[in-house]
């Protein structure tokens, strides 16, 4: 037996020990070109104004967000706001998108997303959408990828941790989320001590395929352990997802050592036709459980937030042939299913091999009962009976897999720091790469899917330390784009990244360059608040609540001369950028505002809400530098005593103010003159 308290400490120390190794050589000397080859220059080199050939998201980790890159230049095209606030384009400040990020917990600002997933079609990514995680209040998000932004949201009740998450069916008609926080469900009041009897695991199923209707399909109760990463089956394993666990000791304390106790924790494979078929048959129990559903109209530009409840909760023991264990070495984290859909490729974070599942053995050994035992109506399968070979000595610290639709797999090492490339099928290696530094996951874009474009690999590296300038204690996390077209993988670029990117997935450009919205048809608006012309625009009270609507065009904003406003209102600017053309934008702000900036793309309506503190008189402006009067683009709001007389106005010029103000329909349309006169 090996010393199971070196080999765990081996996840930190020996993460140390292996990176002090590869720093040591370049500690005096960067050794920056010495895996690079002489022409990788040119083959990252895009010209100015042409594009790159893949779009690649990447997650933005604890950012929360998507960070979009171009490859094989490297290039941040976009940061897509998903699950933090995002102060550069309003994302959960302005009125339009703060219901996105609400929750049974409250309105939650940030959280931590690790794996973007593109929606697929018959197993490939079709560039529709892109889901993602968010793994601290558990969440997944849908981003239409003709807009680049998050549209819809949806909570995961009964969850905690939802790290397994949101991985597609072939058909995109289900995304995924198993929880790596065992607990309570439903969740109580219990000693910390009583996990064994009282702590679950839940892997649930989301039905993600028609926009505004993301739901709750189902869950499935599974025993108290870790669940950790999932794939949906393809081809033959169609209608199967596969999901490690760790933690099979059931620790609750100190898991570092105590669960890293067994030689091999589980991959739970589970048939989830079988589930539909369950659900069907009233076999589901229906359980309490509260979430959000939360979506942005298109349409209006707002989002609405909706409380759900109840959940149909599916256990094993009621629904035969819903679930099996293959054991697996040794904690595993990632699970990855070959483009054949035959190889099942699990990383054990501990183990000394990678150890890969058949499909095709795994329903054999179904059929011939091949069980080591049941745990909680669970049947375990032999290990051997499962399993398609091993791939040995590959390297320290196994995580993830990917394919290039050649026949070939490509494995990501974090403590030896390497990307090790291997045959399916022989299990030879046939080519290592190091990573700067200890590589978390890798992509190859479609390298999941049943159709790779096996051209480019881009390694997700957790330590940065010198392959950049130095920016102080925290520096950016690092990515590293390899040419895997030949024998050979070839280093041929770093470039920084957003938060931690954990995962990343990535499509040919050519899916979905030609498929943008530029921007909103103002006569397709239902925005409540549209002023589709200048002369819309208006003020109106009701008590202490006013609202201003605003039209913004270069260089102007109609009305721009606000009045009448109190001490101890509160003022909502609605601006609606009514150009119709692309990346013309319009910002607002105004002075003392407790929120972002609105950024409004042209023919939408964004809401800012400003509650003013004291008299005086306040400016606004545009912060986007739209036109070349765009210093100009500015007005003024004059806050006066709670209870003064002042009228209220909105004023742009004497015509607009009168237009203005009969559009909105208040009384003080006549007004509006005398505030010249010097109210
Ligand atoms: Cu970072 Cu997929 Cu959350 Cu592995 S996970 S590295
Ligand atoms: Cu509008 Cu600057």
């Amino acid at each position: 037996m090996s010393h199971p308290t070196r080999r765990i400490t081996l996840g930190v120390v020996g993460a140390a020990v292996a990176g002090g190794l590869v720093f040591a050589c370049r500690a005096s000397t960067p050794n920056v070109n010495t895996a690079v080859t002489g022409d990788a220059a040119s083959k990252v080199y895009v010209a100015p104004g042409q594009y790159d050939e893949f779009y690649a998201f990447l997650s933005g980790g604890f950012s929360g967000q998507v960070a979009v890159y171009a490859l094989p230049s490297g290039r941040l095209i976009k940061q897509i706001p998903v699950f933090s606030q995002h102060a550069e384009n309003g994302w959960g400040y302005d009125e339009n998108t703060k219901p996105m990020l609400q929750t049974t917990y409250g309105f939650i600002p940030w959280d931590d997303s690790h794996h973007p997933e593109l929606s697929q079609t018959d197993g490939v990514p079709d560039g529709r959408w892109l889901f993602i995680n968010a793994n601290n209040t558990p969440r997944v998000a849908r981003i239409d990828l003709s807009r680049f932004e998050t549209e819809e949201i949806i909570q995961i009740p009964n969850a905690a941790g939802a790290h397994a998450s949101p991985f597609t069916t072939p058909d995109s008609k289900y995304i995924v989320s198993a929880m790596r926080f065992s607990v309570p469900v439903p969740n109580t009041d219990v000693p910390i001590s009583s996990y064994k009897s009282n702590f679950k695991g839940t892997l649930t199923f989301i039905k993600a395929n028609e926009p505004g209707k993301m739901d709750i399909a189902f869950q499935v109760m599974v025993p108290g352990y870790n669940y950790d990463l999932g794939h949906a089956g393809k081809g033959p394993s169609d209608g199967w997802f596969f999901f490690t666990s760790y933690n099979s000791e059931q620790a609750y304390t100190k898991l570092e050592q105590n669960a890293s106790q067994n030689d091999k924790d589980f991959i739970a494979a589970i048939n989830y036709r079988q589930a539909e078929q369950c659900v069907a048959d009233g076999k589901a129990k229906p359980t309490p459980a509260e979430y959000y559903h939360n979506y942005l109209d298109p349409n209006s530009h707002e989002a609405k937030s909706e409380k759900k409840s109840g959940a149909k909760m599916l256990d094993p023991k009621d629904c035969a042939g819903l679930l099996y264990y293959l054991p697996t070495p040794k904690s595993p984290h990632g699970v990855d299913v070959d483009p054949t859909g035959e190889y099942i490729v699990a990383g054990g974070k501990l183990a000394t091999v990678i150890p890969v599942h058949s499909f095709t053995k795994i329903q054999k050994a179904i059929a011939d009962k091949a069980f080591d035992k049941e745990i909680d109506g669970i049947p375990v399968i032999k290990y051997e009976a499962a399993l398609a070979g091993e791939v040995k000595n590959p390297g320290l610290g196994p995580l993830h897999t990917e394919f290039d639709g050649k026949g070939y797999a490509y494995t990501s090492f974090f403590i030896s720091s390497e990307v090790v490339k291997w045959k399916l099928g022989t299990w030879e290696i046939v080519d290592r790469v190091p990573t700067y530094y200890s590589i978390g996951h890798l992509m190859i874009p479609g390298g999941d899917s049943k159709k790779p474009w096996g051209k480019y690999l881009v390694a997700m590296n957790k330590i940065t330390k010198d392959r950049y300038l130095p920016t102080g204690p925290e520096l950016f996390q690092s990515a590293q784009l390899f040419d895997i077209s030949g024998e050979k993988m070839k280093l041929l670029l770093d470039f920084p990244t957003i938060g931690e990117p954990h995962y990343a997935q990535a499509l040919p450009a050519s899916l979905i360059k030609d498929r943008q919205v530029k921007f909103d048809k103002l006569a397709e608006s239902t925005n409540p608040w549209l002023v589709k012309a200048e002369a819309e625009g208006g003020i109106s009270r009701k008590g202490k609540r006013v609202d201003v609507k605003m039209a913004a065009i270069r260089s102007h904003f109609a009305p721009d001369n606000i009045e009448g406003i109190q001490v101890g209102d509160t003022v909502y600017f609605h601006v609606t950028n009514i150009e119709q053309d692309w990346d013309i934008l319009h910002g607002f702000a105004v002075l003392g505002m407790e929120t972002s900036e609105l950024i409004v793309p042209g023919g939408q309506t964004k809401t800012l809400k400003w509650v003013p503190k004291s008299v005086g008189v306040y400016p606004f402006y545009c912060t986007d530098f739209c036109s070349a009067l765009h210093q100009e683009m500015q007005g003024y709001v004059r806050v006066s005593p709670a209870g003064s007389n002042v009228p209220l106005v909105a004023s742009l010029s004497d015509k607009a103010l009168t237009q203005s103000a009969r559009a909105a329909q208040i009384p003080t349309a006549h007004q509006g003159h005398e505030r010249k006169g010097g109210n």
